[in-house]
């Protein structure tokens, strides 16, 4: 199977408590009835790439709490419980939890520290993890020796200042490439994969998310989404106007994982 034949998703509906989710800015938070059609067009655009589709019930308590992808990172051979960095996504970990341990015969959990699975990107080779001000090197560490566990290696790197997350800023496209916002065209960070640098204008697109043989972008994203076309994939525009109100992305709404 390639590194993106990814069968099965979990998600979680968005809590009406979204309206208030995190964000960088002052300004409104989203309307919940658009967040909701967004994330229902998210859910039908990976149930129609042939994935197993589970959606987790809201929880109020948590605004940010759709964001399935911070709280934990998932393999086919296992999965990691996080730390999320921001205190109020704290509970988030231990509401997934018991989810996890449903779906999963081997479930880890961070020792120490704290990381968002935001600033974990999975590539064929190793699993980079970008430090951040939600992600800090002793959470890390803990992270690398969890993926030894797992028989992965992880590699720690930088996410640009201002950046919230390091996928805020890359996603994969293929096996060897990489969609990178310019402050991330870095070879020391991505070693041998190529390089793909996205419009100035468009760097809330780099948050895009390769499924099976598709990569998902935002609709209002068409630069970056010609240069995914022309490098050779197929491309998938989805809504994001609404979640991108809070700070989010694409791959920031499911976790993802093969069975064999
Ligand atoms: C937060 O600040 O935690 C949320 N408002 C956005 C999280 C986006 N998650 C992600 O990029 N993995």
């Amino acid at each position: 199977m390639g590194a993106f034949d990814f069968t099965h998703a979990l998600l979680r509906s968005p809590a009406r408590s979204v309206t208030g989710g995190l964000r960088a800015g002052n300004h409104a938070g989203p309307a919940f009835e658009d967040v909701s059609r967004e994330h229902e067009t998210y859910a039908a655009a990976l149930g129609q790439l042939g994935m197993v589709v589970e959606i987790l019930p809201p929880l109020e308590a948590y605004p940010d709490s759709i964001f399935v992808e911070d709280p934990a990172l998932v393999f086919g051979e296992g999965a990691v419980l996080l730390n999320p960095g921001a205190p109020s996504r704290a509970g988030e970990v231990a509401e997934i939890a018991p989810e996890l341990e449903a779906r999963f015969e081997r479930v880890l959990r961070l020792s120490t520290g704290f990381v968002d699975g935001g600033d974990v990107l999975t590539t064929p080779d190793e699993v980079l993890i970008g430090l951040s001000a939600r992600t800090d090197r002793t959470g890390a560490e803990a992270l690398v020796d969890a993926l030894a566990t797992l028989g992965r290696k992880g590699r720690i790197v930088a996410t640009p200042p201002g950046v919230l997350h390091f996928k805020t800023g890359c996603g994969m496209i293929d096996e060897e490439t990489v969609a990178v916002i310019g402050a991330l065209d870095d070879p020391e960070v991505f070693g041998s994969l190529r390089r793909i640098v996205i419009p100035a204008d468009e760097v809330a697109g780099a948050n895009l998310l390769r499924v099976r043989d598709s990569v998902l972008i935002g609709e209002t994203f068409p630069r970056t989404r010609e240069l995914v076309e022309r490098h050779g994939v197929k491309t998938i525009a989805l809504p994001v106007s609404e979640i991108g109100k809070i700070d989010a992305g694409l791959s920031c709404m499911s976790l993802r994982w093969q069975v064999q």
